[in-house]
């Protein structure tokens, strides 16, 4: 009996012609994309099948929601597009949350995706799912995909969509027939021109003018960076700004980085555990210089109370975002580089002594409730944990955090001196998020020296992606910071739910055992004299090491202001003595 040749479904070549798969590779290795990150399926496998001759590297993640987070993650270290893949169906769905992740932190991705046979499509076909319609709403734009001769468009398209203006994630969704039909390659016709797409804005002369006026004249200014500086590569004019001027400068979650940690004028993050002094310098503040940020809900606290004194300017790449939140006394559309490019030979260099004097004894009072300043009770809080990780990697890592505690104690306690050295999700804030993300910024920058930081319960989400670790020989960094606890949730029971802790203490596995069973070394931390040589082991060691830093668990992130309350009524960290 003659076996049948497993090589048979392969489309037959017509000369002159490529298939739609090789289509896929062809443009992706034309937008000079070096790894996609997925999981296969039938109804992407024609792509897979023709993608030994690029010379583009395949990532296998464990999960899909890996996938796009590793894409996420590649994407916000190299300031690339990244690029993920999925089947149908479950494929498909399994990306949402990641999509949903980029699209609210304005990241640029490019996700593709498996549909059954254009002729099977709404009749409930197996793994049939409507993913252009599921991902409407959290996509910049998406595509359904049905002949061969599509592809090349609707894949220029996506990426310049992706990459242009605010970025985004674009998903093209492909039949499989698409895949496998042939059909003439022409890149160069495939140019896009995408209908109605205008990216590029420029701000008015009149409102140019007024922003100098206000800036100039201004008293007691603050300039607030955003994601959107890291995401324009206009730290370095953001800088001579502030230092021309003296202006403080405040960042967003997101913003962290685009201004040096160290540098004097840096007042560090603002919001909702922003530091004390710096949403009370955002209060009391004359003029705001808003570069590149979204004026988020976490970010200004109450809107009707947020800056009452002060005249605001929103620089801003997104028409949609200016006067969305915060009403602005001048809005200037543009890329921030070039609009701050365009205002710097209007702006007089200035002396804002007094100001920056009173914010130095806003930030003495408040330092003195930080729990780096309490007297030592043998306790390892997380706090010590990541400023120890600071002092250890001497501030130069590339952090990837998950969400939760942990989150904001690294934004406030690991000072971050260049842009894109802090990997965060601040708007969708899916836990699950770190590991990956990790895993695709190493690959993207394979000199840093990356760290994921992660809650216990945040890395249980997406862990499998240990595999994937191994599989590629990174060495990611992993910091669990165990504390036992959903500790974000906890500390929302505790505040505001009479500390009725119901559904966040967790009964966790032995992270260090779970590490060896994928041959990571592993080690556990309980005291504080110990995590700076655990660091300095994770240097040395020739691999991935994963540290279970065991922290208090009755502790809670300060300053916080609560939901609907103004920027400066925080709740503030209580004396020392109240911990015990
Ligand atoms: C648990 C938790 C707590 C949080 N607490 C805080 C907090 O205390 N403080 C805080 O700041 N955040 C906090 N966040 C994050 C917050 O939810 C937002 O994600 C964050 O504030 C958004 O920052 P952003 O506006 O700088 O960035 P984005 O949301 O990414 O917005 C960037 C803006 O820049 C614009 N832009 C993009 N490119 C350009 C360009 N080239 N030129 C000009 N503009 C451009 C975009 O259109 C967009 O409007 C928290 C998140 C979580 C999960
Ligand atoms: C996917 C997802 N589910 C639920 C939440 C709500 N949430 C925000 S923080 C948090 C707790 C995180 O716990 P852990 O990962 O241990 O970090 P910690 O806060 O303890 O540092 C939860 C449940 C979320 N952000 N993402
Ligand atoms: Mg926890």
């Amino acid at each position: 009996m003659s076996r049948r040749s497993t090589r048979a479904a392969r489309p037959q070549r017509v000369p002159g012609t490529l298939t739609g798969a090789q289509i896929v590779w062809e443009c992706l290795a034309r937008e000079r994309v070096t790894h996609v990150f997925g999981y296969p399926g039938g109804a992407i496998l024609p792509v897979y099948d023709a993608m030994p001759a690029y010379p583009v590297h395949h990532v296998l993640a464990r999960h899909e929601q890996g996938a796009v987070h590793m894409a996420d993650g590649y994407a916000r270290a190299s300031g690339s597009v990244g690029v993920a893949m999925a089947t149908s169906g479950p494929g498909a769905t399994n990306m949402v949350t990641g999509i949903a992740t980029a699209m609210m932190d304005s990241s640029p991705l490019v996700c593709i995706t498996g549909q059954v046979s254009s002729g099977l499509i709404g009749s409930d076909a197996f793994q049939e799912t409507d993913i252009t319609g599921v991902t409407l709403p959290i996509t910049k734009h998406n595509y359904l995909v049905t002949e061969a001769d599509e592809i090349a468009p609707a894949m220029r398209e996506a990426f310049y969509i992706a990459r242009s203006g605010r970025p985004g994630p674009v998903l093209v969704d492909m039949t499989k027939d698409a895949q496998q039909a042939a059909c003439p390659f022409d890149w160069d016709a495939a140019e896009p021109k995408p209908p109605g797409y205008r990216p590029d804005h420029r701000p008015r002369a009149a409102q140019l003018r007024h922003a100098l006026e206000l800036i100039n004249g201004a008293a007691r200014p603050v300039i607030l960076v955003g994601h959107g500086v890291v995401l324009a590569n206009a730290e370095g004019l953001v800088k001579t700004l502030a230092e021309r001027t003296t202006i403080p400068v405040a960042m967003t979650l997101l913003g962290i980085g685009a201004f040096p940690g160290s540098h004097p004028l840096n007042l560090g993050m603002m919001g909702m555990h922003g530091e004390a002094w710096v949403n009370e310098a955002v209060q009391q503040a004359d003029v705001l210089v808003a570069l590149g940020m979204r004026f988020d809900d976490r970010v200004t606290g109450a809107l009707n109370t947020f800056a009452p004194n002060a005249r605001k300017i929103h620089v801003e790449i997104d028409p949609a975002e200016v006067n969305k939140n915060v009403a602005v006394d001048v809005g200037l559309i543009g890329d921030v580089g070039e609009v701050v490019e365009t205002l710097l030979p209007g702006v007089a260099p200035n002396d804002h002594s007094a100001w920056l004097a009173r914010i130095d004894d806003l930030r003495r009072h408040a330092t003195a409730r930080s729990i780096l300043n309490f007297t030592d009770d043998g306790r390892l809080y997380a706090a010590h944990a990541i400023h120890d990780l600071w002092q250890a990697t001497r501030g130069r890592a590339l952090v990837v955090t998950d969400v939760g505690q942990h989150q904001m104690w690294e934004a406030q306690y690991y000072r971050h001196e260049s842009a894109r050295s802090l990997i965060t999700s601040g708007g969708l804030g899916p836990m699950g998020f770190a590991l990956p993300a990790a895993i695709g910024a190493k690959l993207a920058r394979p000199d840093a020296d990356v760290w994921a930081v992660v809650g216990d319960g945040g890395f249980q989400m997406t862990m499998a992606e240990l595999g994937t670790m191994v599989q590629e020989g990174l060495k990611v960094s992993i910091a669990i910071i165990n504390n036992g606890c959903l500790g974000m949730v906890r500390q929302l029971q505790e505040f505001f739910y009479g500390a009725r802790y119901h559904a966040t203490p967790l009964v966790n596995p032995d992270f260090v055992t779970l590490a060896g069973a994928y041959g990571i070394r592993g080690i556990r931390v309980t005291e504080r004299s110990a995590v700076i040589p655990a660091v300095e082991a994770a240097a040395a060691h020739d691999g991935p090491i994963l540290l279970d830093i065991r922290v208090e668990t009755d502790d809670a992130v300060y300053p916080m202001v609560a939901a609907g309350a103004g920027l400066d009524q925080m709740i503030r960290r209580p004396a020392q003595e109240a911990l015990r």
